[in-house]
Order: C-alpha cells, then sequence, then structure tokens
C-alpha cells in the first residue's frame, strides 16, 4: 500500500511516500507498525494472531531464555513463574504522565508534559530500542466482543511476558484486529521495557490523539497497556466525552436465595479489596445465597435508555494481588490459580511450589529474588506479587460477564483502608452527595504503587493514580451522568479496615463482606431501616445480620458509629483538598460539602 506518513507523530522520519507490507487492511495501522518499525529497528516483526499455539510457542521460548520458570506440574499444572527486575515491581506514578495541549485539563491530579516535549522524549528512548528483539503487534479488544460498549486497541511492544499477559488478560489476537479493520478507530499503545533503567522510564499519555507511549518498565499497570493507560486514563478522556463513565472498580453479581440476581460496582484503591469482594464465597450462615464476578478492576458504566447505569468489565482476566489468598480468605482465587497461571515476583517452596505471605500452606525456600529465604531480607514473596488469570478460569465467572449491553447496577460502593474514622458503612443521602463521598475519598497507601506506604491520601473514586483528566472536570461529569439517570443506584461507603487499639482489624472481612452488601441491597430496594447521621446513613445496630458472626455487639456499634471531631477534621481535609482544583470545582459538589460541614458542626 503506499501513504504519506503523519508528519506530526514521527517528524524525524522522512515523510516521502514508501512501501509498506499489505498486514493488515487498516492503512492507519500498518503505517504505524511500520513507522514504529523504523524507529525501533527490531530484528524481526510478529503480529499476534492469539492462538493457543502462539501462546505455547512463546512461553516455550520465555522458558528457555530463563524468563520464565516452570512451578511444580503435579500440583501447579500449566503454571508459571515469572522474576521481574527487583526495580521494577509496581506502578510508578511519579514517572506517568498525561499530556493534553493545555495543562489545565491535566489537572492538579496528574502530573503533565506538553506533547510534543512528551513525544520527543519517547522517541529519543524508543530510538533502536528493539535492536536483536521481536516487536509484537498485540491487537486487542477492551470488552466483549460484540459489544457496542466495547473498544480496541493495539499495543505494539518487544516484551513476551507483556502478550502471554495481554492474552489472559483482554479479547486479544485476530477478532480484535477483524473488528479494529471494521471500524477503523482504535488507542495506539507503543511500548518497551527498554533497559528497565529507572533513569529512563516513563509512562506517557495523549488523551487527545488517544495514544500511549511506555518506556522502561515490564512490570503490570507501567506495561499490560490496555489495563490501567487505555481503560481508565485513556477511557476516563473519551467516557467524558461521550456521556459515560471508566472506572476502578469490580462488578459482582449478587444472588439470593429466591434466585435473583443484583449487580454492585465498587471502587476501592489499588490492593484494597477488589478481586477479594468480586469473588466472594458466602458464610456458612448465608446458605442460598451467591456471588457471581463480572470484574474485578475495571468497570465501564453508561446510562440505559431505561434510565438505569449499565457495565461492563473491559477486561477478560485477572492480575490479582498474591499475598494473603487463602482458603480461608478467598478460596476461590486459591483454588482458581493452581493451574493456567502466570506468578509473577512469589516465593518458591523446595519443591517448587509459588510461595506467598498468607497462603498458610508451605513454607518458602527461594524468595522472590530467587535469593534462598532468609527472614531478615523482607518478605517471601513480593507485597505486590501478582497472578494473571483467564477469567474463564473462575468458577464464579458470572454468566453475564460476556452480555453485549452488559449488567444494570443497582448500587455504588466507594471505600478504602482506613484504620479510623470511616465506618463499615454508610450511605449517601441522594446521588450528589455520594458524588461528594466519592471525591473525599482517602485510604492508606499499599505496595501497588512505589513509594511510601500506609500513608493516608486522597484517592478519590478511587481514581487518583488513573484519571486522564482533571478531577474537577470528572466531578462534574459524574454529576452530570446522574442527571441522565431516572433510576440512579444508590452510593454507599465501606471500609473493612478499621482497627482496634492493638492494630488488629475488628471487622472479619472477606465473605463475612456479604452481610454488608445484603444492607446495601436491602436499601436499594427501600426495605431496611437507617440512622441519620451528619454524613450520610447508618445501619441500626440490627441493620446487618449478625447470626453466627464472630463479633461482639460493643464492637459491631463501634464500627457502625461515627466520631464527630474525626469526621470535623476530615472535612477540613477534604475542603483544603478541593480547594486546590480551585472555581473549576463543580457548585453542587461545593454545595454538598458545606452541608455536611455544617450538619456536622451543629452537633
Ligand atoms: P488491585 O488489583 O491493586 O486494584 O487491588 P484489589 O482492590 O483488587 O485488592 P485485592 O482484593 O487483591 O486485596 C488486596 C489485599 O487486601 C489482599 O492482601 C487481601 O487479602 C486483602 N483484603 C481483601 N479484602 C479484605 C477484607 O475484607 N479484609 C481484610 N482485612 N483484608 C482484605
Ligand atoms: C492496581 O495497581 O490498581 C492494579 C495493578 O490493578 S496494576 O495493573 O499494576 O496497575
Ligand atoms: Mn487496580
Amino acid at each position: 500500500a503506499r501513504y504519506t506518513r503523519h508528519p506530526r507523530l514521527y517528524p524525524e522520519i522522512s515523510s516521502k511516500e514508501t512501501e509498506v507490507p499489505m498486514t493488515t487492511s487498516n492503512a492507519t495501522l500498518a503505517r504505524w507498525v511500520d513507522e514504529v518499525a523504523r524507529l525501533t529497528r527490531p530484528e524481526r516483526i510478529h503480529w499476534c494472531d492469539g492462538s493457543e499455539a502462539e501462546d505455547a510457542r512463546l512461553i516455550e521460548a520465555m522458558l528457555e531464555s530463563g524468563e520464565l520458570t516452570r512451578l511444580n506440574e503435579k500440583t501447579h499444572p500449566d503454571c508459571y513463574l515469572h522474576r521481574s527486575d527487583p526495580a521494577d515491581v509496581a506502578r510508578v506514578e511519579h514517572l506517568t504522565f498525561v499530556c493534553t495541549e493545555d495543562r489545565e485539563d491535566a489537572g492538579p491530579n496528574n502530573h503533565w508534559m506538553a506533547p510534543d516535549e512528551a513525544r520527543e522524549k519517547m522517541l529519543g528512548l524508543f530510538e533502536g530500542c528493539m535492536e536483536g528483539r521481536t516487536l509484537y503487534v498485540v491487537p486487542y479488544c477492551m470488552g466483549p466482543i460484540d459489544s457496542p460498549l466495547s473498544r480496541c486497541g493495539v499495543e505494539i511492544t518487544d516484551s513476551p511476558y507483556v502478550v502471554i499477559n495481554m492474552r489472559r488478560m483482554t479479547r486479544m489476537g485476530q477478532a480484535a484486529l477483524e473488528r479494529i479493520e471494521r471500524e477503523g478507530s482504535f488507542v495506539k499503545g507503543l511500548h518497551s521495557t527498554g533497559e528497565l533503567d529507572p533513569e529512563r522510564r516513563f509512562i506517557m499519555h495523549f488523551p487527545e490523539s488517544l495514544e500511549i507511549m511506555s518506556f522502561g518498565s515490564g512490570y503490570g499497570g507501567n506495561a499490560l497497556l490496555g489495563k490501567k493507560c487505555h481503560a481508565l486514563r485513556i477511557a476516563s478522556h473519551q467516557a467524558r466525552q461521550e456521556g459515560w463513565l471508566a472506572e476502578h472498580m469490580l462488578i459482582v453479581g449478587i444472588e439470593n436465595p429466591r434466585g435473583e440476581t443484583h449487580y454492585v460496582a465498587a471502587a476501592f484503591p489499588s490492593a484494597c479489596g477488589k478481586t477479594n469482594l468480586a469473588m466472594l464465597i458466602p458464610p456458612e450462615s448465608h446458605k442460598g445465597w451467591k456471588i457471581w464476578t463480572v470484574g474485578d478492576d475495571i468497570a465501564w458504566l453508561h446510562p440505559g435508555e431505561d434510565g438505569r447505569l449499565w457495565a461492563i468489565n473491559p477486561e477478560a482476566g485477572y492480575f490479582g494481588v498474591v499475598p494473603g489468598t487463602s482458603p480461608k480468605t478467598n478460596p476461590n482465587a486459591y483454588d482458581m490459580i493452581t493451574q493456567d497461571t502466570i506468578f509473577t515476583n512469589v516465593a518458591v517452596t523446595e519443591d517448587n511450589q509459588p510461595w506467598w505471605e498468607g497462603k498458610k500452606d508451605g513454607e518458602p525456600a527461594y524468595d522472590w529474588q530467587g535469593r534462598p529465604y532468609n527472614a531478615d531480607m523482607g518478605p517471601a514473596a513480593h507485597p505486590n506479587s501478582r497472578f494473571t488469570v483467564s477469567a474463564n478460569n473462575n468458577p464464579s465467572q458470572s454468566p453475564e460477564a460476556e452480555s453485549p449491553r452488559g449488567v444494570p447496577i443497582s448500587a455504588i460502593l466507594f471505600g478504602g483502608r482506613r484504620k479510623d474514622v470511616a465506618p463499615l458503612i454508610f450511605e449517601a443521602r441522594d446521588w450528589n452527595h455520594g458524588v461528594l463521598v466519592g471525591a473525599g475519598m482517602a485510604s492508606e497507601t499499599t505496595a501497588a504503587a512505589t513509594g511510601a506506604q500506609g500513608v493516608v491520601r486522597r484517592d478519590p473514586m478511587a481514581m487518583k493514580p488513573f484519571c486522564g483528566y482533571n478531577f474537577a472536570d470528572y466531578w462534574d461529569h459524574w454529576i452530570r451522568v446522574g442527571n441522565k439517570l431516572d433510576k440512579a443506584p444508590k452510593i454507599f461507603h465501606v471500609n473493612w479496615f478499621r482497627q482496634d487499639g492493638n492494630g488488629k482489624f475488628i471487622w472479619p472481612g472477606f465473605g463475612e463482606n456479604l452481610r454488608v452488601l445484603r444492607w446495601v441491597l436491602d436499601r436499594s430496594h427501600g426495605d431496611a431501616e437507617a440512622v441519620e447521621s451528619p454524613i450520610g446513613y447508618l445501619p441500626t445496630l440490627d441493620g446487618i445480620d449478625q447470626t453466627d458472626l464472630d463479633l461482639d455487639r460493643d464492637a459491631m456499634e463501634g464500627l457502625l458509629s461515627i466520631d464527630e471531631g474525626l469526621w470535623r477534621s476530615e472535612m477540613t481535609e477534604i475542603g483544603d483538598f478541593l480547594g486546590q482544583f480551585g472555581e473549576r470545582v463543580p457548585d453542587q459538589l461545593m454545595e454538598e460539602f458545606r452541608r455536611v460541614r455544617e450538619a456536622l458542626n451543629k452537633q
């Protein structure tokens, strides 16, 4: 095919017409792959078809190169371990940029660089970076392949680890390429692991031209570009223009003993319990209840013609936190990851089974870096070690997971890790108040990102690391979406992580969280009482079913009460935080803020 180059994208490449191999009928894609190949100079180019045979060949090659090792075949068939570079084990928020023409559009919540400057910096890094390596072209579809709500992308990468992960996490390969050829549009993601030098590592987003450039990391959210980069940062920007929401949320179906299923979406920050809630197994006391997983990390939410909010999970697999997964906490996941699973940065036992803190069973022989285990050198498994597994392996996968229109959402939960302040649960008065509850979220930081851990930081809607535009515009967009919904989901805030004086979690959590979900659904259908408080509605002491629950009444009372002094300081902090966004914060949000603050001051 003959074509003219896009002068703005790769200005240093000559713009004369060139012959491009006919690898796809989409000229933009063919041209882009050709341009990237000229820039990065790989030894060969491989277009991924997503087949099992291709996957098997890549795994074979990675076993040979040492990028993967095979785990115990008897206990863990088709399970592999990947050890990443010790300096490349989590998302790097300080190196992640949103590059909009106008700095204000990225907002104080994002690191910003001018698009031209960012592009030039990245082109410098990418130049010649694939010499001697294979360039993989990875077409993928975020969302069910035949859903009008889904969006496609293509990731160019030099990492076979990325390819095998993308195959499990997205609908990757031929079907996605065919959809791109029919639709024409796709997000361009360019990735190279580079030299894994943290000084030469950047994750750049260009939401206005639907592009991502990621260099110098092979890890998770930095490298699997369909996930956080596309399905959250780029998609949130697109969603604002098109009238929907792209959120850091799980989607779960809750089936009651009458056989009715209602869907809840929940936004908790990284490593704060989404995967666990999405795969929950009901406690013994809850016979007849069943949990169905639709998604565990990302939700795309669309106002439907019926006035309800409909959700799809753009992903097709899980990149889940390993530590803490046990037959007690998450039996579903514990079983799921005994086969067909890629482990990243876990420890291994003497007989080569994967091992991690909280596994209960076995003991580590080698730590996540492959060193003989020594308790003085820190945890055996990295705290952000992960499993990658297809959603098809989840015994609780929802039959609606592939539904092109998604599932209708009855309630939205916001939540975080707070050792104090936030009660087990409270309900917002209405949608706009719920937007304030989301905007005011805070959580103790975790190992999912590099930097200090256990520090309380504001993390609105669990989107601090992922919102691809100015938070003030985002809250405004949330309010607008709510206005379009005749049957808006009720909004709640939960906290599984309140601690007692000894630093122990008070609420048993995990399966027992179903008790809280039941109150959520009862409230959503108008069949539960509540107590009004300055911050919203709280359950009555008997509002949460305590049958066979191992928790004394005083503890329950503590979990369901609020300390108004602490909440007055909390509101001061929320006020200061909102203040950073100045005049751009929507009036309705400030009104909600003042209403809560005044109610607290009257107490
Ligand atoms: P990302 O994949 O980083 O977005 O995280 P996530 O929100 O899916 O977190 P995940 O469910 O993987 O949980 C992270 C950690 O929190 C794990 O170590 C869990 O064992 C722990 N956890 C999850 N739910 C609960 C709970 O209800 N109570 C307590 N105490 N810990 C929990
Ligand atoms: C998160 O950090 O929220 C994750 C893991 O889900 S990563 O894909 O690395 O971003
Ligand atoms: Mn996440």
